[in-house]
């Protein structure tokens, strides 16, 4: 099952709402994270996942495990069923993200290789494929892995199994739906919809890559 989830970083509190609402009927989930949140205040989450879709909390998380579990405590607390943290933290942060997600019925996903061009510098040569095998030994629910380079994020699947996999890259850093869409749970789209004169058409067209509709 494939889902379209959109990453709303736009910094205005109204067009987030308004894009939000637009966009609503082709969404499976929204993701945030700092650019709303810095602009608007963590109160915009409450009200985002009032409308009804599960709401996905993008601060990568990496610090140490207490300030890691004081932030998804912060997370949680404000309507997020989901978190994403770094893996290349180590274990005791990653674990306390996972934690304190289950301890609140949410879910925490990983990033194991981002999908930027510099990612290359430092998850490449092993590093991505030791971060998907904490998250399975850590009980995560799942990874972050680039939708630009769908053979590495193939290689990921092998190593996760049935965990799930969510993809970002898709549209405005060149990523194509259709070669990733089959291999992961769900595709992050962010400017190619909301940076679109037409946010819903542009989710309409993004959500004909969905497995259900
Ligand atoms: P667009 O490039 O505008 O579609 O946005 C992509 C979204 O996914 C942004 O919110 C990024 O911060 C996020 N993202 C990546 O682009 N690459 C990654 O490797 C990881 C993420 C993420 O964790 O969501």
């Amino acid at each position: 099952m494939t889902d379209l989830i959109l990453a709303l970083d736009v910094t205005d509190h109204d067009d987030a709402v308004s894009i939000a609402n637009q966009a609503a009927p082709y969404l499976d989930a929204i993701k945030i994270g700092y650019p709303l949140v810095l602009a608007a205040g963590l109160g915009v989450a409450d009200e985002l996942s009032a409308a009804g879709l599960p709401l996905i909390a993008d601060f990568k998380v990496a610090d140490i495990p207490n300030t890691s579990r004081l932030i998804a405590e912060e997370v949680f607390s404000h309507g997020f069923s989901g978190i994403i943290c770094h893996g290349f933290v180590g274990r005791d942060s990653v674990l306390a993200c996972v934690e304190t997600a289950h301890d609140h019925g949410g879910e925490c996903y990983v990033v194991t290789e981002m999908s930027h061009p510099g990612a290359v510098d430092f998850f490449h040569g092993g590093t991505a494929e030791r971060i998907a095998t904490l998250v399975c030994e850590t009980g995560a629910d799942g990874i972050i892995a680039p939708a630009t380079r769908p053979e590495r994020t193939q290689v990921l699947r092998t190593l996760i199994g049935t965990k799930k996999i969510l993809s970002p890259g898709v549209g405005a850093q060149g990523g194509d739906p259709g070669a990733i869409a089959g291999i992961v749970d769900g595709i992050i789209v962010g400017r190619a919809i909301y940076e679109s004169s037409d946010p819903a058409r542009a989710a309409k067209e993004f959500s004909l890559f969905r497995t259900h509709k």
